[in-house]
């Protein structure tokens, strides 16, 4: 992928094959000079890159010299105004292949013009700064989306919905990491310098709208993937049960149920649809305090704590949780906690209805249902919770599927860095330990905007482009 700005390249911007207008696109240093001679009327060049507003003139073009010419409609926008930024034309003709393919060879031929390679104008575009990577993601994403929701993701994105609060948090940083600097840097000057204090404030800021990101780009993951609800309890809380009634007779193999605590000792997976919402639901092994005072899985060797590895791992992955008590049982700590921090993605599921009359208070706004696996109870209403949830998580995503998997990373890297320098800045800790972090978040960021790219990483992306975009 030429990353040179320097030459004139030209594509056909319109659909292939007849129509009412074919529309030929050129970008270059000087492209107007392309055209001398075959556009009329004649271009006075100096007088149309002094003009400020984009200039369309009707006109003809000399298609070949022993024809009449055709009918062309030329648009141009001076260096700095157009789509790429730089200057840039297009040629408005009939929309016959012939015409089109034989200006685009003349032009090749005899004006040293190139046939633009895959999005080159929309690298062009990114290459002079008009637009960052996760706006030339978003062209492609206007391109390619399948339906209104995504043109409506995309157009956000293509607007700046995602630049803005980058550029914005890129600034901070960059503000208190070259302050940081100066303070390494200058230690022994009598300089007055920003103190470190005052960063936190402006650190906060850039954490809460990098959090608000990252939440953004684990939503279009979640909406990119298939969803997986797992099912999490203690054991014997009748979580296998709910796994069979909520499966029915889709799952390849029912999960053993039975009265003894600590039956189920893998998990089991199924491929489900409510209301044509997907998901795969995940039956696990009863889940206990220990397992959720452990923080991470951990090498281990009995049955027991190999069966709870599983369940961390299910937990891990998982997107919406099922959260299964016995109506009568209180909740435990863990519990408690886990609603409380798992408010938008967890629905407390209170089973075995049948055996109690009374069921137990809840606590805080978590979502709840009572069913019972037995006689089939409040299951229908459990799915419609399930299929809400599905469809909250999905509904606020406002980032383009390619830049979400290109960057997941790097922004949960600058959220991890940007904490961390919180941290450290609460324990006064001193300035280059503080401006380690800080560049860590600041070189994740400048990866999402391009900041700083490789070629292959350009190549990945626009080589997925129409040539003419
Ligand atoms: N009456 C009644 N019994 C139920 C219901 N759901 C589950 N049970 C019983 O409760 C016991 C435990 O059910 P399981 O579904 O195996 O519970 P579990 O949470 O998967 O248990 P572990 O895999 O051991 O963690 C079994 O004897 C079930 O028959 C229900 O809705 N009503
Ligand atoms: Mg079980």
């Amino acid at each position: 992928m030429p990353l040179s700005l320097d030459d004139i390249i030209i594509a056909q911007a319109s659909a292939n094959g007849c129509g009412i207008e074919g529309i030929l696109r050129m970008s270059g240093h000087n492209a107007l000079d392309a055209i001398d001679g075959l556009f009329a009327p004649p271009i006075n060049a100096a007088e149309a890159r002094n003009r400020i507003k984009p200039m369309t003139v009707n006109g003809t073009f000399t298609v070949w010299d022993d024809t009449a010419p055709a009918p062309c409609k030329l648009y141009f926008w001076r260096q700095g105004h157009g789509y790429t930024g730089q200057e840039s034309i297009e040629l408005h003709l009939p929309c016959s292949p012939p015409i089109l393919h034989a200006i685009v060879n003349r032009l090749i031929t005899v004006r040293g013009v190139r046939l633009a390679n895959r999005g080159e104008f929309t690298l062009r575009a990114f290459l002079s700064g008009k637009i960052d990577l996760t706006q030339a993601e978003a062209v492609l994403g206007v391109i390619d989306a399948p339906n209104r929701n995504s043109v409506d993701t995309a157009l956000a994105q293509l607007a700046g919905g995602l630049s803005h609060p980058l550029q914005s948090v890129r600034e901070t940083l960059i503000s208190h990491l070259s302050n940081l600097e100066a303070k390494i840097d200058f230690a022994d000057e009598p300089l007055d310098f920003v103190s470190v204090n005052d960063m936190r404030p402006d650190l906060q800021t850039a954490l809460e709208r990098i959090t608000d990101m990252n939440k953004q780009f684990k939503e279009r993951y979640l909406a990119n993937k298939q969803p997986l609800v797992v099912i999490i309890g203690l054991p014997n809380a009748g979580k296998s049960s709910l796994y069979n009634c909520l499966c029915g007779d889709k799952a390849l193999q029912p999960a053993i149920v039975s009265d003894t605590p600590g039956t189920t000792r893998d998990y089991l997976k199924t491929e489900l649809e409510i209301d044509g919402q997907k998901f795969q639901l995940c039956d696990t092994a009863g889940y206990t305090n220990e397992t959720f005072d452990s923080t991470d899985i951990v090498d281990s060797n009995t049955i027991e704590q190999k069966t709870q590895q599983k369940t961390l791992q299910a937990i891990k992955q998982g997107d919406i949780f099922l959260l299964c008590a016995e109506s009568n049982s209180p909740l435990t700590k863990w519990q408690k906690t886990w609603l409380r921090d798992h408010k938008s993605t967890t629905i407390l599921v209170r089973t075995k209805q049948d055996l109690h009359e009374q069921n137990k208070q809840e606590i805080g706004n978590n979502k709840t249902v009572t069913v019972s696996a037995k006689t089939g109870q409040g299951i229908e209403s459990l799915q419609m919770q399930i299929r809400e949830c599905l469809q909250t998580e999905q509904s606020t995503t406002l980032i383009v599927p390619a830049t979400a998997q290109r960057c997941r990373n790097a922004i949960e890297t600058s959220l991890t860095a940007v904490k961390q320098c919180i941290l450290l800045l609460d324990e006064n800790r001193e300035e280059s330990i503080l401006a380690s972090e800080l560049q860590t978040a600041l070189n994740s960021l400048d990866e999402v905007v391009g900041a700083v790219y490789t070629e292959d990483v350009l190549e990945k992306i626009f080589s997925k482009f129409c040539i003419g975009k």
